[in-house]
């Protein structure tokens, strides 16, 4: 079967690659799934959204700020490098992620798209001014952070039941309708509209590899499902192209 991969991949011109937090597990960042529970027992779709962050602000940044300390102590993994790889032997290569750890980027990715958004960020609710923030580890103290214009800064990512940022989603979609073949890894399939991408591949008659630990609800519709770790299976593939 990963020869199968390998070989429609060597017979392409064009990938797109569609990754989710299972391709940052291996740097010892918490999956959606894993996560569920893992923070003061809440669930990470409870605190993803705006309602939370409306009732309780002070909870939610010091959600963001855990998971920022986990991703500041992580490195990217071999997973995060084997695509690097696979970027310089395309010439029309697009990463997108559902990942917002920023970890595709610091391996040395260089055409990503962050379809919800990044951790290191943060938008001004009252000017919606967007800059870079991170929390400073040695400085304990979580007070609520603010904008310049002292307005409420929150997470410059997508929480849920909030709409993905139209450029980012129209700049895949038409990328996807031009290549010839979607590398799909680390994702559960779970979270729309990302998890549409494997169905619009196939109806554009585009090749679909999955490589992620479990099946999923992606697994049926792929023309190759590769069960085992990103970390180990990408880099098969990518050293043999
Ligand atoms: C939208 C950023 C509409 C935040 C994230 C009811 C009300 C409102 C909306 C909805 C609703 N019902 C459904 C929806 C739509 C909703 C949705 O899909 N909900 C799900 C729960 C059913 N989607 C939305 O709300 C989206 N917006 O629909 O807007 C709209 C339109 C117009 C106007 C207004 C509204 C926005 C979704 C974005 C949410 N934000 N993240 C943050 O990070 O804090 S989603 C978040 O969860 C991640 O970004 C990621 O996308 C998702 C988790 O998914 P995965 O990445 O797949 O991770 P997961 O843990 O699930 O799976 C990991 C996989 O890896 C597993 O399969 C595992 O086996 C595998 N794995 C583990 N280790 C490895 C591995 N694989 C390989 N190697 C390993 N080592
Ligand atoms: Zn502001």
């Amino acid at each position: 079967m990963i020869q199968k991969a390998i070989d429609i991949l060597k017979s392409s011109k064009s990938v797109f690659v569609l990754t989710g937090a299972g391709i940052s597990a291996e740097s010892g960042v918490p999956t959606f799934r894993d996560a569920d529970g893992l923070w003061k027992n809440y669930s990470a779709t409870d605190l993803a959204t705006p309602e939370a962050f409306a009732r309780n602000p002070a909870l939610v940044w010091e959600w963001y700020h855990w998971r920022q300390s986990i991703i500041l102590k992580a490195a990217p993994n071999p997973a995060h490098y084997a695509l690097v790889e696979l970027e310089k032997k395309f010439s029309t290569f697009l990463l997108l992620t559902q990942n917002v750890d920023n970890l595709h980027r610091r391996a040395g990715s260089q055409n990503v798209l962050e379809l919800h958004g990044n951790i290191f960020r943060a938008r001004c609710l009252s000017c919606g001014n967007v800059q870079e923030h991170t929390i400073d580890p040695d400085n304990e103290v979580n007070n609520l952070p603010t904008c310049s214009c002292s307005g409420l800064l929150r997470p410059d990512v997508v929480w849920f039941g909030e709409p993905i940022p139209q450029d980012v989603w129209q700049q895949s979609l038409t990328f996807l309708n031009q290549t010839d073949v979607a590398l799909i890894s680390g994702t559960s399939g779970i979270v729309w509209p990302a998890a549409a991408i494997p169905e619009l591949a196939k109806k554009g008659g585009i090749k679909t590899i999955e490589v992620n630990l479990e099946s999923t609800p992606i697994s049926p519709i792929v023309d190759i499902s590769l069960q085992g770790k990103a970390g180990e299976i990408l880099p098969q593939i990518v050293q043999k192209l």
